[in-house]
């Protein structure tokens, strides 16, 4: 690993000292001096942080960094430290930060598109990936390329269009993204034989593809199954949230776009260790493409315990309104949330891996809610659910975090707005989760990151291991 580092290093500096104008470049897509410019940053970082990785390595490879029970073990691997994840660290009792800046933080300093409020999740992204704050033009140019970048192959919109209306979206979305391996550089590039050094760039190119292609393949999938089908162009000028909320079909109201922008922004990142990053960054270890990791990583936060809390989380209150009516006292709420834990279920929304206090990402929601939606009787329920929960899951005495997280109040904005499909909703979380995942899938193959290869045993194995007798 370390001469592939040492080889990646010097070709980046010789490969990147001056702007690449032309379109096909090594195999290589260019699309303007632009898209170096991402590029060129990113490029310019991967020496320093590849040095830094190999001196801590040389000088502390062998210091012990944790060590791991028999509970952790058959506790899903909890706590247990093993990955590396650039983008975000999440603290348990502060919740998320990107690249060392809170929610708050990122809200103040990344760029707003004209008039708005919210992040442009382009910034975001720029962010992940580098570390560094990006400038209006660089996160305006960033729109403008994956704008450009946004066509679906045709046989891509006719395999969507083929999946019966019943296959879930998250199903379609993930078959939608992996038949994009088609197009993939660095797969194309690995058949032909390609340097190590090269990795990164082949999937950064994938990475930028395929986030750019996303809001029209989640845009289809909408309108096929719940529309008439017809999805419109991308808006060449516009930003990535507008055109996603377009081609859904709600760009007419200012604030879904802006709430588009703010969803986008933090749902992305989440660490390394969640099903659907873990996932994809596993996946990719492989040298699948970023496509084929991605689409791994959506399966995964298709499951109901991550990503599809989400829609449960709707359902679960639809159904609770229906069965308490406009009656939303503490007692009413209370006997609700024990008849659904009494029945098996957990609550969705609430208890989390990590974290041990409120989401800070549930409370951004919360405060768009505020703002906008004050008086929506879903809000009103979502608050009363908020404040009872808490206790009842205490009393319950399960979970170690009665806490609600970043899913607990997703639904309730979109359905605000008109968007009321449930089963859609993992798909938009999908689309931003790309932001977050496909960063690091890109460092992992810029400093060498190695395929993945954690060491399993049997109980027979463990048992003898700690020394029992079963
Ligand atoms: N309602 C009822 N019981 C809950 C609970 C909840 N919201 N959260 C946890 N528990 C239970 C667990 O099921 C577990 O019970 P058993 O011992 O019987 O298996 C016990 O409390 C201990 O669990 P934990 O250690 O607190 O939580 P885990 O780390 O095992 O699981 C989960 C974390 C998020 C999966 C869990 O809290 C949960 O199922 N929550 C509801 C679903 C949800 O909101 N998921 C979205 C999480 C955020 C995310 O990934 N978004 O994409």
């Amino acid at each position: 690993m370390a001469s592939s580092m040492r080889l990646g290093s010097a070709a980046l500096r010789s490969s990147f000292r001056t702007p690449v104008r032309t379109s096909v470049s090594n195999g290589l897509r260019f699309y303007s001096s632009k898209t170096s410019s991402l590029k060129e940053t990113f490029a310019a970082k991967i020496p320093g942080e590849v040095e830094k990785i190999k001196k801590l390595k040389k000088e502390y490879g062998n210091k012990v960094v944790g060590e791991v029970t028999l509970d952790q073990v058959y506790g899903g691997a909890r706590g247990i430290k093993s990955l590396v994840w650039e983008g975000s660290v999440l603290d348990s009792e502060e919740g998320i930060r990107f690249r060392g800046k809170t929610i708050p933080e990122c809200q103040e300093l990344l760029p707003k598109a004209p008039g708005g409020q919210e992040p442009l999740p382009e910034g975001l992204f720029w962010l992940l990936l580098t570390g560094e704050v990006p400038t209006e033009q660089q996160v305006k140019d960033l729109s403008a390329e994956w704008a450009a970048r946004s066509d679906l192959p045709k046989f891509v919109e006719e395999l969507i269009d083929r999946c019966p209306n019943d296959l879930h979206p998250m199903a379609q979305f993930s078959v939608a993204v992996t038949a994009l391996e088609h197009e993939s550089s660095f797969s194309k590039a690995y058949a032909k034989g390609m340097h190590k050094s090269q990795y990164w760039e082949h999937t950064f190119e994938d990475s930028m593809d395929l986030i750019a292609k996303l809001p029209t393949i989640a845009a289809r999938i909408y309108r096929n199954v719940y529309k008439d089908g017809k999805v419109a162009p991308v808006q060449k000028d516009k930003d990535y949230s507008y055109n996603l909320a377009n081609q859904l079909g709600f760009a007419d109201n200012k604030d879904f776009v802006e709430l588009m922008r703010l969803y986008l922004t933090i749902h992305s990142d989440h660490e390394g260790g969640n099903v659907s990053a873990h996932t994809t960054h596993l996946v990719g270890s492989a040298l699948s493409s970023a496509y084929l990791s991605l689409a791994a990583g959506l399966n995964g936060l298709a499951g109901p315990l991550h990503g599809l809390a989400n829609q449960e989380v709707l359902k679960w209150l639809v159904e609770m309104k229906q069965a308490i009516g406009n009656d939303l006292s503490d007692e009413k709420i209370k006997e609700y949330l024990w008849s659904t834990l009494n029945s098996g279920r957990v609550v969705p929304g609430y208890g989390h891996a990590v974290l041990r206090k409120t989401d800070p990402r549930y409370v951004s929601q919360r405060d768009f809610a505020l703002k906008h939606l004050p008086d929506d009787p879903m809000f009103k329920l979502v608050s009363q659910v908020y404040k009872i929960a808490p206790g009842v899951l205490t009393e319950h005495g399960k979970t170690k975090n009665p806490f609600p997280n970043v899913d607990a109040h997703s639904g309730v904005l979109l359905q605000y707005y008109g968007l009321t499909e449930q089963n859609f909703y993992t798909v938009l979380f999908g689309v931003s989760r790309a932001l977050g995942v496909l960063p690091q899938l890109i460092i992992d193959r810029a400093v060498g990151a190695p395929i993945e290869r954690p060491k399993s045993f049997s109980t027979a194995a463990y048992a003898k291991l700690v020394g029992a007798k079963l």
